[in-house]
């Protein structure tokens, strides 16, 4: 055949699949100067809230991470938050936002501090803080495991070994029976493809490791893991609600062009958010089945932050500012504001066909000038697909004050609150009082 015909039909095959690819996944982005982000509606049950986790705001814990922050010469949490000893004062932060629930992490390594020690005075402190919620009528969301869990777990192996997932059950048929009957929400686990890809691929998280292949052997073990407490707790009450929280980052092609960006971006959609997906829904993850995790959630958590636009020369750091679109605003974490991503979040999730529950969505704004918009953006969108009539219950905002933000220590801030880390003062900012508003009204 001449040279030029198959030129010809090689560029019209590729101009085909590009066409089809982009016709398959379109990059949604609303022109917002045409959005009234005022004209939103919530039903009356909807529930409002504020998420937060142990280690980023308690202080003082002995874990996996304090051990990684000292071995690695990263920030120090330190005294974090001081929330161990604070949290009265900050329940009352709460009251003041208005929220009706609040998530927040019970931390492993407190309450287990030696593989054959129970703290009880530690349990005794989140039980009267559940009490404290349930009095002001704010409903505890308990997470059993974000990030952190105790140094000898991590030295027996972690989630790496199958054979340690028992201790992590053992862990959370302790505390289980303690809040049953107080606490009905439940997230065993937060963000296993963040905890395995950012600890086992990244080396940005504990125990710092650089394989694909491990990450992908701890996110299938992580997975198990999830699935197992959930069949032990509902057996103990089949009324409780459990679930896991899955950040989804959406992961488009830099170039919509290229095919080597989409192959990139649809490989990473894969090891990121399909592979969770399907072994919740299909109990097969990587090629291998684990009917365990099948059917293993009564919802699923979403944390929705952004899109990475993706080309083979990937990031191996997220200290960098990623690609974005023109006209994008760049958060402080070096990603783009990306609300219309929330949608597609919901969509992509919704085929498990379970109660969505919205467990993170924020930004790092240390001025609080995008924080208010970036707030009211996504809650139009989330408004939006309640009038398409998407099953979603709740909206658990990040965070309720500034934290510890793991690798990137306490440069960066999510907080409706600030925090002053000398003196331990907490001060609303705008976006506080905007969130309190909308909170009011509906
Ligand atoms: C995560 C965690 C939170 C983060 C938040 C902001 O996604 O890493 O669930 O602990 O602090 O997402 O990055």
């Amino acid at each position: 055949m001449d040279v030029m015909i198959v030129l010809a039909i090689s560029l019209a095959i590729y101009l085909l699949l590009i066409t089809s690819l982009r016709l398959m996944y379109p990059e949604m982005h609303i022109d917002w100067s045409r959005i009234n982000l005022e004209e939103i509606d919530f039903p009356p049950d909807f529930s409002w809230g504020v998420a937060t986790a142990s280690h980023q705001i308690e202080g003082n814990n002995l874990n996996n991470w304090s051990e990684f922050e000292r071995e690695q010469n990263k920030e120090r949490s330190g005294a974090a938050c001081d929330h161990w000893n604070l949290w009265k004062g900050d329940h009352q932060l709460l009251v003041e936002l208005g929220v009706n629930s609040y998530r927040f992490s019970i931390e492993w390594s407190r309450i287990q501090p030696t593989q054959d020690s129970w703290d009880e005075d530690a349990i005794a402190v989140y039980s009267e803080m559940v009490d404290s919620l349930i009095d002001k009528g704010i409903e505890p969301v308990i997470t059993l495991h974000h990030f952190s869990h105790p140094v000898w777990f991590e030295d027996l192996g972690g989630f790496y070994k199958r054979s340690n997932i028992e201790f992590f059950q053992k862990y959370c048929e302790r505390i289980f029976p303690y809040f049953n009957g107080r606490v009905k929400k439940w997230c065993t686990i937060n963000e296993p493809e963040v905890f395995s890809i950012m600890g086992y691929f990244m080396n940005m998280f504990p125990p710092g490791k650089r394989s694909v292949l491990k990450a992908i052997r701890v996110m299938k073990n992580i997975m198990l893991a999830h699935g197992q407490v959930y069949h032990a707790l509902k057996k103990t009450d089949s009324q409780s609600y459990i679930g896991i929280a899955k950040n989804v980052t959406i992961f488009d092609p830099l170039r919509r062009w290229d095919l080597i960006h989409w192959i990139t971006s649809i490989i990473l959609n894969y090891i990121w958010n399909g592979a969770i997906i399907s072994s919740l829904k299909r109990g097969r993850m990587y090629g291998t089945s684990m009917s365990i995790t099948k059917n293993s959630a009564d919802f699923i958590g979403l944390n929705y932050y952004t899109h990475v636009l993706t080309s083979p020369f990937l990031p191996q750091t997220t200290e960098i500012d990623l690609p974005s679109r023109k006209g994008q605003e760049i958060t402080e974490f070096g990603y783009p504001m990306y609300a219309e991503g929330l949608e597609r979040a919901v969509q992509m999730l919704s085929k498990l066909e379970i109660p969505i529950e919205i467990t993170e969505n924020g930004v790092a704004d240390s001025t609080d000038k995008l924080r208010p918009i970036h707030l009211k953006r996504h809650l139009w969108v989330l408004s939006e697909l309640l009038s398409k009539g998407f099953d979603i219950r709740s909206y658990f905002h990040w965070s309720l004050m500034d934290n510890f933000e793991w690798a990137e220590g306490y440069s960066l801030r999510f907080g409706l609150y600030e925090v002053d880390y000398d003196s331990q003062e907490r001060t609303l900012r705008n976006s506080g009082r905007d969130y309190a508003e909308i909170i009011k009204k509906f």
